[in-house]
């Protein structure tokens, strides 16, 4: 387990953050990213124990980069500079509870590939998965409902025999998934899971599989979840719980809210907490950011504040994607709802070739929000607080129910076309009690 206590007070540690080019991650930063090396880390801090370089660097790449340690910042709730006992406590409960939401989504990604719902990912649907856009905006095409490979096949003009040379299955998808999760983990949080958290992980995956004898989430019903149709920067601007601010947005390129360039406004605050809460404005913020088509994030600086984030833009520039973002952002449900209309279909298009988000999703998360406030989207008297902000996650997650549907079920009840999986689940030991 990381021993985030020898690090000591990290407030007394000389931090000289410098924009540099890290081989390994040069992909997604090609401009760089702010790190400290290893020694410039030991040059600056002659007198540090020099395994406190190697805590603090979680992915192990040689660099501190600023995020490994926003994460030691954070989990320092009373800012005395010490990782207490339960500050680290909560920590590793924050990390062990995403990982747990991951790996039920996790199960539920897989069943947008293997149509047929027998724990098999055939040739077909596979080859399916090329109607898959980058952004998985047109991800759709993919969430039929259950469906036969012959009919698979059929629908999408492909030979159901053609040689498979390709075929995963649910069983190597989960290991390969939980060894990633083991590593981003410890990459992201610092956080060595143990042998038997891993065994939980395990247990989620599989109490999720079983829940897919039940769950529907196919298009065919008209319920499929947003979140399996949303981008991840979409998806992570809605549902993200943390403090957020137009002049830092985090791992994703923030909104140009403010008017001027060089200042800095709230687009929510944090929701993590009890009593904490987003008012109706700050909501409407974080959907038009999850909508916003942001600039490619190379091309801006990355820094701290505002004023190095937009500096490489002139005022005009800015200006104009300010402009932009009023336009967005005084968009009504209603104007939107009008969108979905047919005979609006080429504004709709027009819409969304400048969008993040389709109008239908868009819609889809107005409607979550309205349900859970009992309120209009358009007006003001509303709030979410954390419990609501839960239920909306969940929502979106298509997650709520999974708890009841498994409820009184027994193997009589389980429809036609999930057979397949129950005889997967059943080979592989992982059938619940209750269907045996
Ligand atoms: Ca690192
Ligand atoms: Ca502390
Ligand atoms: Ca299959």
């Amino acid at each position: 387990m990381t021993d985030f206590s020898k690090i000591g007070n990290y407030k007394n540690l000389v931090m000289n953050f410098s924009k540099q080019i890290i081989e390994d991650k040069k992909l997604w930063f090609p401009e760089g990213l702010n790190c400290i090396n290893r020694e410039t880390f030991l040059k600056d801090n002659p007198n540090a124990d020099k395994s406190i370089f190697e805590t603090l660097d979680f992915d192990g790449d040689g660099y501190i980069e600023e995020d490994e340690y926003a994460t030691i910042q954070c989990a320092d709730e009373d800012q005395n500079g010490i990782l207490s006992k339960e500050e680290i406590i909560q920590l590793h409960k924050r990390a062990l509870g995403s990982t747990l939401d991951f790996a039920r989504r996790n199960i539920d990604k897989w069943f947008t590939c293997d149509v047929n719902r027998d724990g098999v990912l055939s040739n077909v649907e596979h080859e399916m998965t090329k109607y898959r856009s980058e952004d998985c905006i047109d991800i759709e095409h993919m969430r039929d409902g259950a469906m036969s490979n012959a009919e698979l096949a059929r629908k999408y003009n492909m030979t159901e025999e053609n040689n498979i040379s390709w075929t995963q299955t649910l069983e190597k998808h989960m290991e390969s998934w939980q060894n990633y999760i083991v590593k981003s983990t410890k990459n992201q949080y610092g956080i060595e899971l143990s042998p038997s958290e891993i065994i939980l992980i395990q247990k989620e995956m599989i109490k999720q599989l079983n829940t897919w004898l039940f769950k529907i989430g196919d298009n065919a019903t008209g319920n499929a979840p947003l979140y399996n149709s949303l981008n991840v920067t979409s998806y992570t601007r809605l549902l993200t719980d943390e403090d957020t601010v137009s002049c830092c947005g985090g791992d994703v390129v923030p909104p140009p809210m403010a008017e001027n360039k060089n200042a800095c406004e709230r687009i929510f605050s944090p929701i993590e907490k009890e009593g904490q809460y987003n008012s109706s404005k700050e909501m409407k913020n974080r959907l038009a950011w999850a909508v916003f088509e942001t600039p490619p994030r190379e091309t801006l600086a990355t820094g701290e504040d505002a004023i190095t984030l937009w500096q490489d833009m002139s005022d005009n520039e800015y200006a104009q994607l300010h402009q932009k973002w009023i336009d967005l952002r005084s968009m009504t449900a209603n104007d939107f709802r009008e969108l979905l209309k047919p005979e609006n279909e080429a504004k709709k298009e027009e819409f969304e070739e400048k969008s993040y988000m389709t109008v239908g999703q868009i819609v889809q998360y107005i409607d979550i929000v309205e349900s859970v406030t009992g309120k209009p989207w358009d007006s003001d008297d509303w709030k979410i607080n954390n419990v609501d902000f839960i239920k909306i996650r969940l929502m979106v997650n298509d997650t709520l129910h999974d708890e009841e549907l498994l409820h009184g079920k027994t193997r009589a009840d389980v429809p036609e076309n999930r057979k397949a999986l129950l005889q997967f689940l059943e080979e592989k030991g992982w059938l619940y009690e209750q269907f045996k």
